[in-house]
Parts: structure tokens; sequence; C-alpha cells
């Protein structure tokens, strides 16, 4: 019997991960677990398959009830519209249609260019000209392109109509109107076209996200890892985690159902794989929180953070940075008196650039606002430049140069400061080699640089190597190719956390107590099912798809 079971589970589609329900035969799911071992030979045999079988079962069954059909909500009956392109005046503005009616709309409102020979359907995901006219009085309102696609191959997995109009706002309000005349449709809510694909199974909650990131990105490497979050390789990932976790939640299973049915040694086997199995993928999700919130930092912006004595040039370098007079400069220490931030693109990079009070004893209480502001914000920060005038740096003693960073400065120096060591033309050619000598014996030479924000000199050597810096650290060597799951929203780390806890208690409960250490599996699976939204994420979708544009 297993063996007819395993051949029927093998061939559904619906045994894919992410198959669609309707796909999933009706005849498996009266399937009792137990029959599965009726099949014959060794009782480890019987159990390996009966693994494989439940392993397979388990997949589909949790896919079922997770991705199972509901009925049909209201909203998701009726057709909706949107423009989904910018109002305004442009080359091309694109009006999207979709829902069951979506056929029909096409019918009324576009009318073909080339004579129809009788009443030809619509070709699917061709281009068609056409005019678009009112449905009631027939004034033509554009000369244009429709294009049908019949679903589920469509974005939203509905039927989607796509009119193609000159994008001019007298056109774009005159099909508007026209499409409002109709009755079977209504205009659509902020992020609803998304939310259907969602529904309809064509993108998980890591897709979805992925593209509200693509279409915010500001700079090339944010663009990079919304289209690749977009495009499913954390589905995947993630997807490839809960699937392990299955696979050792079958030992459990198999050793709660059937273990007084088989020896020693085989039950002995059981446990100790689905141990080895959780605690292997343990390590590698505590690997994967373990990444420092590069993507998470990325996705937001690196919070840079630029501290120092008055009078460094600090707000000469956030100006140097943002290639215009942000911040006020002058030569009155105590000049910047509150935390100033700018976005920036650094090489592709996004980051929030902050510039702050000098930091020195003084008993103005505004001044001491302001430091204690600064203090915090570089504790707060990503990374942190500290600026230095190297005039009031270099010390000299027994005719030795030494760089001597105040006390007050040092303390909030970190791993992630970088030194840029400014005013290098008030010292002299001598003095700046031995500057040289004194950053390569206090072995900062690979994060400090020294320039002149007056004369540009050195300038260019130290954005190219903060640049290069910020790179390694949050965009890595490999991006691309690499299979960690980059966590780039906070509810990602909330639940691989979660999925963590589980796995732990479920190594820590005794073999008495097997059901329960079983259920911390089944909580572990469901954890990393939230991030993809297989599972129980209704509240937080009315705040996901809210932050879409209208369209989209
Ligand atoms: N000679 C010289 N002067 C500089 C250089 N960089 C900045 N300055 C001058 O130093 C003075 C202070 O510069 P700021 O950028 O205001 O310094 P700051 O660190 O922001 O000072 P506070 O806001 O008071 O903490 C200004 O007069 C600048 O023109 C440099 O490389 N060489
Ligand atoms: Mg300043």
């Amino acid at each position: 019997m297993w063996q007819t079971c395993a051949r029927q589970l093998a061939r559904t589609p619906a045994l894919k991960l992410g198959a669609r329900p309707r796909a999933l035969p009706l005849v498996l799911r009266r399937i009792p677990l137990g029959d599965l071992l009726l099949g014959s030979g060794s009782p480890r045999r019987c159990l390996a398959s009966y693994a494989r079988a439940r392993s397979q079962h388990i997949q589909v069954l949790s896919h079922f009830t997770a991705q199972g059909s509901p009925p049909l909500s209201e909203s998701q009956r009726q057709t909706i519209y949107a423009l989904s392109t910018p109002f305004g005046k442009g080359g091309v503005a694109v009006i999207r249609v979709s829902g069951p009616d979506a056929l029909k709309v096409r019918g009324a409102i576009c009318r073909p260019v080339k004579k129809a020979k009788g009443a030809e359907p619509p070709r699917p995901w061709v281009m068609e000209r056409c005019q678009i006219v009112h449905p009631v009085d027939g004034r033509v309102l554009d000369d244009g392109l429709a294009v049908y696609f019949k679903g589920p191959k469509s974005f939203t997995t509905e039927d989607v109509l796509e009119l193609h109009l000159h994008s001019g706002r007298a056109i774009i309000s005159g099909v508007l109107n026209a499409l409002s005349a109709l009755p079977c449709c209504r205009p659509a809510e902020a992020g609803e076209f998304t939310r259907r694909a969602f529904e309809g199974g064509r993108l998980d909650l890591t897709q979805v996200e992925g593209l509200k990131d693509l279409i915010n990105a500001e700079t090339e490497a944010q663009r990079r890892m919304a289209l690749e979050a977009a495009g499913g390789v954390a589905r995947s990932q993630f997807e490839s985690l809960r699937t392990k976790i299955i696979k050792c939640q079958v030992f459990v299973e198999g050793f709660i159902d059937f273990g007084e049915d088989v020896d020693e040694l085989g039950q002995e086997h059981m446990l100790s794989e689905a141990k080895k199995r959780a605690q292997d993928i343990c390590h590698e999700i505590q690997n994967h929180l373990n990444d420092n919130r590069r993507g998470e930092i990325l996705r937001s912006g690196i919070r840079l953070a630029i501290f120092g004595p008055p009078n460094a040039g600090k707000s000469s370098l956030l100006n140097f940075l943002a290639q215009r007079e942000a911040a006020i400069v002058t030569p009155i220490p105590g000049t910047t008196r509150d935390v100033l931030e700018l976005t920036l693109d650094l090489g592709g990079l996004p980051v929030i650039v902050a510039d702050t009070a000098g930091i020195r004893k003084t008993s103005d209480l505004v001044e001491s606002v302001g430091i204690e502001r600064a203090q915090n914000f570089v504790k707060g920060s990503d990374v942190s430049i500290c600026l230095l005038s190297l005039e009031d740096l270099l010390v000299r003693q027994g005719g030795k140069l030494e760089l001597k960073i105040p006390p007050n400065i040092q303390q909030l120096v970190t791993p992630t400061t970088f030194f840029l060591l400014n005013k290098s033309d008030l010292i002299g050619p001598l003095d700046q080699n031995q500057v040289k000598e004194a950053l390569t014996s206090s072995g900062f030479q690979d994060r400090a640089w020294t320039c002149s924000l007056m004369t540009n000199t050195g300038t260019k050597a130290f954005l190219d190597g903060l640049t290069r810096s910020l790179h390694n650290v949050y965009v890595g060597q490999d991006e691309i190719t690499s299979s960690a799951p980059l966590i780039t929203h906070a509810r990602h780390r909330h639940h691989l956390e979660k999925a963590v806890e589980h796995l732990q208690d479920f190594l820590r409960y005794p073999i008495e107590q097997i059901d329960i250490a079983a259920e911390e599996l089944r909580y572990a699976a469901a954890a990393i099912g939230k991030v993809s939204g297989l599972i129980d994420v209704e509240d937080m979708l009315d705040v996901l798809f809210r932050d879409f544009c209208i369209g989209k």
C-alpha cells in the first residue's frame, strides 16, 4: 500500500513546495498514515519507506492547509482597476484591470482598429492596437494598445487587462471615468494588485517585501538586494529551511506512531537522526542570524556618524560628502550644536551621514545638550568617522611624533570607527611622513586617512577607501551566489529567533516527553512558515500592503 501511496504522492504536482492546492488529488487526503506501513520487508526498510512517504505527506498536508483555497471574499470577487504609472504628462500610461470581469471590461471599452473577423476572442498575452472608447456613448478617448493576460498566467493570477495609453492628464482621467461607469469593476486600493498576487500564490511575503523595497530602492546595492528577494531567492532559502525541519519531524512522528513496532536499534536510529538534524538546522539558522544585521542595515541605510573635537572640520566633511553647503562652517569652535542628518549614495550604498557637535568640556548649557546628543548618536550608529585635526593631534615626545586622541573622544571609538586626520595643509612635509609612520605603527592604517578638506588633498583616497571598506562589510564579496538568507526585515529575524528557541527546546526534552518535543518541531516549522507568509500572517498583511502605491 505504501508503495502505491508513495508513487501517487510522487506523481502529483502538489508535492512540489508552492504547488497549487487544486492540484492535490483528493484520494491522498483520505489515506490514513497507518496504512503507509503495510508494506512488506524488514522493519528498517519499512521505516525508511514510511519516512519518505510521510515526509511527502506532511509537506502536502501542510501546503494544503496553508494554501487551501478559502472562499473568495467580496473584494476578491470584484474586478479592480487603477493607473499603474505616475499621473501626468509622459510617453505611456498603463491602466491595469484585474479580476473575473477583465474580459468584459475589454469588450466594453476596447474597439479593435483592424476590422474584426467575426467576434474573435482576444489573443491572450499579445499586444493589440485598439481605440479606447467610452462604454456609454462610444466616444473615442485614445488610440492605444491593450493586452489581455489570461489567469492564472498573470501577475495577480486572475484575468488581467492592461491598457497602454498616451500619458496625459485628460486621457488618463477620461479612461478612468469610463471604467468607473462600468458596474462590474471598482477602483483598486493601495497594493491590491500585489495582495491578489500574494493570495493567488504568485508571490510569498518575502517577494512582496522585495517588490516594495525594489520600488523604494535608491541605491544600486538596495536595488540588487531587493531584486533578489522579489525574484524568490529568499523564498526558496526559507522554504528549504522549513523542509529540513519537516523532514526531521518525520523521524519523530515515526517514532511516536510506530516506535514500539521496531527493535531498539531502529528506535535509537530514529531518535538520534532527529536530534542530529535538529542540531544542524539550529546551527544553520544561528549562522544566518549572526550576520551583523547587514541585510537590515543595507535596506534602511547605513547610519554613519561624524564625531570629534570642535573645529576639526566635521561639518566641512559633511559638505564634502554631500557636495553642497549643507552645514554651517565657521572658524569658531562649537559652531554645530545639533545633529544634522543627510541621506547619501556612497558608491551605490545608502548611507545616512550625521554631523554632530564637537565634543569637549563646556559650561554652556545649549552646547552640553548638543554634546550629549552627539555622544548618543555615535553610540547608536552602525559606523562612525572620528575626525581629528592634525594640527591639534601631533604631540612630540622626546623628538618623536605621536598621535594623541583626547580621552573623551577615545571612549567613543569602536572597531567600526574610521579615522580621518584633517588639515594636513597646516603641517609640514616632514611631519606628514612621520604621521604616516605613526599610523602604521598604531595598526590603524587600514581605517585611517590623512587629508585636507580645505585643499582637497587626499580626499579621493579617503572616499575610495571608505567606500571599499563599507562594501566589504555590508555587501560582501559574493552576495549573489551566497546561500545565506539575507535577513532584510526585523520580522524575518524575529521568526528565525523563535525557530531556534523551539529547536533548542526540542533538543532539551527527554525521550519520555517525545510527544511534547514533537510539538516544538511543529512550532519551529511554523515560525519559518511565517517568514514566507505560508502560515498565520493575516494581522500584518494590511500594514504591509497599505504602504504600496495604488496600481501596484
Ligand atoms: N586649514 C584648514 N582649515 C580647515 C580644513 N578643514 C576645515 N577647515 C576650517 O576649520 C574651521 C572649522 O571647520 P568646521 O567644518 O566648521 O569644523 P567642525 O568640526 O564642524 O567644528 P564645530 O562645529 O565647531 O565642532 C573652518 O574655518 C574651516 O574652514 C582644512 O583641511 N584645512
Ligand atoms: Mg560643525
